[in-house]
């Protein structure tokens, strides 16, 4: 068992263009469970925080300027693997790239627009949650159904 927490964001392309639902829809059916989630529309020093590993990228300038521009919902996630699970279902950095069945390939088109986040290690996750959201905010609770999605 490796229970993991991670962070996703819907990013300001996904809640503008009504695919919220969407996107978490699939992240729960996948068998992950929501235990903290807010829509926020992000400050430039909480984006700057989030993005430092991409300071000086030729992208980073367009990267802040488009995760500012509309309110993202963040979440906790939590599940089995949830970093490595959560990253599958949200395909490829590019949606060129991503695999149909994966929320950037079958729904996104270009990487500036790649439509959500999501955590890139178990230590990012920690981390992340940490930028965008107090402990008092996330909240564990069992759902009955668990143990048709995890085996014990
Ligand atoms: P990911 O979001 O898959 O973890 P990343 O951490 O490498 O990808 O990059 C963060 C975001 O920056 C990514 O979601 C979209 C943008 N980005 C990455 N590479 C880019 C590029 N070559 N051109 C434009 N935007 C890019
Ligand atoms: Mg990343």
């Amino acid at each position: 068992m490796s229970l993991e927490q991670t962070l996703i964001l819907v990013k300001p392309d996904g809640v503008q263009r009504g695919l919220t639902g969407e996107i978490v829809t699939r992240l729960e059916k996948r068998g992950l469970k929501i235990v903290g989630a807010k829509l926020i529309r992000p400050t430039r020093s909480i984006a700057e925080i989030h993005y430092a590993e991409h300071v000086g990228k030729p992208f980073y300038e367009s990267l802040i300027g488009f995760i500012t521009s509309g309110p993202v919902l963040a979440m906790v996630i939590e599940g089995e693997r949830a970093v490595s699970i959560s990253r599958q279902t949200i395909g490829s950095t590019d949606p060129a790239e991503a695999a149909p069945g994966t929320i950037r390939g079958d729904l996104g088109l270009t990487v500036g627009r790649n439509l959500v986040h999501g955590s890139d290690s178990t230590e990012r996750g920690k981390e992340e949650i940490a930028i965008w959201f107090d402990q008092l905010e996330i909240i564990e609770f069992e759902q009955t159904m668990e143990p048709w999605i995890i085996e014990s």
